[in-house]
């Protein structure tokens, strides 16, 4: 995946597995590309090296036969070995450039970051794209204080890498999220809770298509 082919994502589907059963993994992740999803993560915060290595493979069979990049949190070291696209980490991780070491040259390379100035040394750091929240408070990553709508257009100026909102953002929300500047973002719990996957994807990627 090339920074270009980043620049044309919008919507960033987590594959979050404290959602969802690993048995189910595949069968979701086929939903989120039916929906139209432009990237996948695997986030698999209480898994096995080798349990989150072997989704990890089963994931990237699939994504990449839609042509849909895969990207593997925490660990690139599994990144390199599914062949994934990207490899994203946080702030308590390795640096960027050591990361791109462990995962490969051709692996896009993200961070997390939850504020302006996360989001600055994440960008001088070399990173080819960040997420950026959480914007709401979220069950999902529960222990982090909500940044509010108002830093949105703060980071926008602040860096020129692509910047993936995160953090409750649902299908209702969305449309402030945008109006707040947000071009691209990440949905996880909205997404892994719908009752139909591929059309809560579909919905929200239609409302981020027309997004200057
Ligand atoms: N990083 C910042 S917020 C968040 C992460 C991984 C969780 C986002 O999940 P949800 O369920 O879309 O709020
Ligand atoms: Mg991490």
């Amino acid at each position: 995946m090339t920074p270009a082919d980043l620049g044309r994502c919008r919507l960033y589907g987590i594959l979050d597995l404290s959602y969802v059963e690993s048995s189910e993994a595949e069968n979701v992740a086929e939903q989120m590309i039916d929906g139209g999803v432009d990237l996948i993560q695997l986030r698999a915060k209480a898994r096995s090296l080798e349990e989150i290595a072997k989704i990890g493979a089963t994931l990237h069979n699939l994504a990449s036969r839609h042509g849909v990049p895969l990207v593997i949190n925490d660990y690139p070291e599994i990144a390199r070995r599914v062949r994934a696209e990207g490899a994203h980490v946080g702030q308590d991780d390795l640096p960027v450039a050591a990361v791109r070491e462990i995962a490969g040259a051709n692996c896009v390379v993200g961070k997390s970051t939850h504020s302006v100035d996360q989001a600055i040394r994440a960008f001088c750091e070399g990173a080819d794209y960040i997420g950026f929240g959480p914007i709401f408070a979220t069950p999902t990553k529960p222990d982090y204080p909500p940044i509010g709508l108002d830093e949105i257009r703060k980071v926008h100026d602040a860096v020129s890498i692509p910047i993936f909102c995160i953090g409750g953002i649902k299908l209702e929300n969305l449309p402030e999220v945008i109006e707040a500047g947000a071009r691209r973002v990440v949905i996880v719990s909205g997404l892994l809770q719908a009752r139909d996957k591929a059309e809560y994807a579909r919905s929200a990627k239609k409302l981020l298509t027309f997004v200057i």
